[in-house]
């Protein structure tokens, strides 16, 4: 095996700023919040932070539109808190990445307020045309928009207000170094790249359509891409003690093995969606229905192919994994913990998700006005243009919503979930008072717990760490997996029903489970999951 990386053994930990935990009262989590959590977070054995966008924003997309790259939202604090919270961190032995949005910025941003009044050098910093081509935006309806100023139109594949770079321009390739060199210095360890593989269009022709999205052929991974990777490599990454994991929409296997391949120096880990479209909404009533048979094969599929992945189940733009790959379970707890072990085991980094690790749960909206994400009232607008009545439309947006994981983090079951003593920006979930950490931190069973366990386990194994992933066979609602290094073997089984189900126990001798006592009769009962060593060289 070959020697792996920092970055590799590590276990990441993602942190959406606004939702994490407030120091002031105002309500909207912020950076000396996250400071005051910095033990928990040791505690839990995680390495690395990932931090959601903490820059300067006038707030349109929760700070993925960013109007100054260097600058610190006010809201969330100070550039001086923000030194304060990597010196912090680095004490406790925590790195930080932040995120990187180079697709977009806002428009708000200088460059495109001089852009727009084509002052030079920012004219074309931005796609501006006279005409628009059929190109839609992820978040719906046409990717253009006019300007009255400018007297032309500007592309934007996500919100108006974030009006897309024009990585044509050899200048905005300087500027994007900037910014990284500003932040590598400061003792960032790396970057989430924020949708990076459409940051460069071929050309404006019209485009296909695909996932939803028109224009994914002219945009999704195109060799210019490729390119500006390579050269943000060359010219500063390498030179730093760093990585990047890339988000990356619509790619299967092949174009993320070519993205992240060591030997292209590009990017070190991707993050694939492929897994986490398993529960894709069905067009007949927007029920969603999820194939623990379809997860199964696709992250085989990954695992197999990607030589290192990025692994997770959750993040900021996703429901919650419980929610949605175990929603008929009747201890959401436990299923929490069977996820967690499927997750921690998998070959590559895996990433969590803040509330993952005490098994929170989709938001409990009632109705749109409790919603905030800009995505969500796009769907909904879109949805009465095609005449859907308003209760297909909620039950659609309550299902997908990106607030479903953007609620106030659980801390107690206190006043305000122990997030906030002012009033929370977003819906804080009544069920604070069942699952939150103050209660978990002494309960032994608890998902806080056992994510604990299991993320100190995988640390001290090298086998779980690097060994291979070997795939094994069993029936539809059981994922199970091995991890091989040399004579070393641990196997992984989950099961996703609520029903017992067999496995071949012969051999393997159990080393964790997320029920209090181990499993007798060979069969894993409702949700259970072991991480189990080989002991008889099969
Ligand atoms: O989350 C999605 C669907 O619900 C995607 O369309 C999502 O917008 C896409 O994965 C890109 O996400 C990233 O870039 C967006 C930002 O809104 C997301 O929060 C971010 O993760 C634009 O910067
Ligand atoms: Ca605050």
């Amino acid at each position: 095996m070959v020697e792996l990386k920092w970055w590799q053994k590590a276990v990441v930990y993602q942190i959406y700023p606004r939702s994490f935990c407030d120091s002031n009262g105002d309500g909207i989590g912020d950076i000396v919040g996250i400071i005051s959590k910095l033990d928990y977070l040791k505690d839990l054995g995680i390495n690395v932070i990932w931090l959601s966008p903490v820059y300067r924003s006038p707030n349109d997309d929760n700070g993925y539109d960013i109007s100054d790259y260097t600058d610190i939202q006010p809201e969330f604090g100070t550039m001086a808190d923000m030194d304060e919270l990597i010196a912090q961190a680095k004490k406790r032995g925590i790195k930080i990445i932040m995120d990187l949005v180079l697709n977009h910025t806002s428009d708000e941003h200088e460059w495109f307020v001089k852009s727009r009044e084509g002052i030079e050098p920012y004219k074309d910093y931005y796609i501006w045309k006279d005409e628009p081509n059929n190109f839609t935006s992820f978040f719906t309806g046409s990717a253009w928009k006019y300007d009255e100023k400018a007297k032309k139109y500007y592309l934007h594949l996500f919100s108006p207000k974030q009006p897309d770079l024009n990585w044509h321009n050899p200048l905005v390739l300087e500027e994007a170094e900037k910014i990284l060199r500003f932040w590598l210095d400061k003792g960032i360890a790396g970057f989430r790249c924020d949708v990076i593989n459409v940051i460069y269009k071929e050309d404006y022709g019209n485009g296909i359509k695909r996932g939803g999205v028109t224009g994914v052929d002219k945009f999704v991974s195109k060799e210019g891409c490729h390119e500006i990777l390579r050269r943000l490599n060359r010219d500063v990454l390498k030179n730093y003690d760093c990585f990047t994991v890339g988000e990356t929409v619509m790619v299967n296997t092949d174009m993320a093995k070519d993205l992240c391949d060591p030997e292209r120096g590009e990017l070190d880990m991707v993050f694939g969606f492929e897994h986490m479209e398993t529960d894709q909404i069905s067009n007949k009533w927007f029920k969603t229905k999820f194939k623990p048979r379809k997860l199964k094969k696709v992250l085989a599929k990954w695992q197999k192919e990607i030589y290192w992945n990025a692994n997770y189940f959750e993040n900021h733009d996703q429901p919650r994994s419980v929610s949605r790959f175990c929603k008929g379970a009747s201890n959401p707890a436990l299923a929490a913990k069977m996820l967690a072990a499927l997750l921690i085991n998998l070959k590559g980094t895996p990433f969590i998700y803040e509330g993952q690790e005490i098994g929170m749960t989709n938001g409990d909206f009632k109705n749109l006005s409790e919603i905030q994400d800009v995505e969500s009232h796009n769907v909904d607008k879109l949805a009465q243009k095609l005449h859907f009545c308003k209760s297909l439309r909620w039950k659609l947006i309550r299902q997908t919503s990106r607030d479903n994981a953007r609620t106030p983090m659980q801390w107690s079951g206190g006043e305000n979930a122990g997030f906030t003593s002012g009033k929370a920006w977003l819906k804080i979930n009544a069920n604070h008072k069942e699952i939150n950490v103050e209660s978990q931190c002494g309960d032994p069973h608890s998902v806080l717990n056992f994510y604990k366990r299991l993320i100190a386990f995988r640390k001290d194994r090298d086998a779980l760490v690097g060994g291979e992933f070997e795939l094994i066979k069993t029936g539809a609602k059981v994922i199970a997996y091995k991890r091989v290094l040399k004579n070393e073997t641990y196997e992984i089984y989950c099961n996703f029903s609520s029903k017992p189900v067999k496995y071949a126990s012969n051999g393997l001798e159990v080393a964790l489970s997320n029920y209090i006592d181990l499993p007798t009769d060979g069969r894993l009962r409702a949700y259970e999951a072991i991480i189990a060593r080989r002991t008889d060289k099969a």
